[in-house]
């Protein structure tokens, strides 16, 4: 018998809405006061202002989005920088095993290692061949298509590699600490399974 996964994940339902969703305000951007940083467990510290991060090079990926208040939709072309790309302009430590996203306003979000260097984990700066809009997290956000919306951080400023994993804003108010949407990983009470 095959097992494959379904396009939609249990418990998900389809919308070809984009809603909005986060918690607190939509920050301002300037570019004057923006920067990138990549720290942590690397060989190379490393911090880029906008127009270095811009001139990275770009990669598109499609994706289907999945929100763990249970809306999903299909197919969103993304555009921007591979998380592979950052990883190796700082080059992790043996003993980085985890990462956590560092966004406006104190907002974050962990990932294992192995999570983030995925081929389709990116930094986008363009949706639907467009900048991002303010409310959908420009000028950066994550993607992360395989693993619920939350993780898919918007206003992003910038990774820390870490040797443990350090949980991140929603995943230290009751969500689950990986977020796999097949598996149905939505609450940080079903981690001891
Ligand atoms: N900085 C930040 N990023 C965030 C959030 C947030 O509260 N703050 N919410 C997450 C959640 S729960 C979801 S479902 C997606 C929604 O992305 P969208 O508003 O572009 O649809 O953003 C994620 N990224
Ligand atoms: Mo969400």
């Amino acid at each position: 018998m095959k097992d494959e996964k379904p396009r939609l994940p249990p418990g998900q339902i389809l919308t070809e809405k984009f809603p909005v969703l986060h918690y607190g305000e939509v920050p301002e951007f300037d570019s004057t006061n923006w920067d990138f940083r990549i720290f942590g467990l690397v060989e190379q510290e490393v911090a880029l202002d906008f127009d270095e991060f811009s001139q990275l090079p770009s990669q598109r990926i499609e994706a289907d989005f999945h929100c763990v208040t249970t809306w999903s939709r299909y197919d969103n072309l993304w555009e921007g920088v591979l998380a592979r790309t950052l990883a190796a302009l700082a080059r992790p430590l043996p003993g980085a095993r985890h990462v956590l996203i560092h966004c406006e306003q104190g907002y974050t979000t962990n990932l294992s290692l192995e999570d983030f260097l995925r081929d389709n984990v990116l930094f986008a700066l363009k949706w639907g061949g467009k900048k991002l809009t303010p409310e959908h997290g420009y000028p950066l956000r994550l993607v992360v298509p395989h693993l619920y919306a939350w993780k898919s951080a918007k206003w992003a400023r910038g990774v820390e590699f870490m040797e443990d994993n350090r949980r991140g804003f929603w995943e230290s108010r009751g969500y689950h600490n990986n977020g796999d949407p097949w598996r149905e990983e939505r609450f940080s009470s079903q981690e001891q399974d």
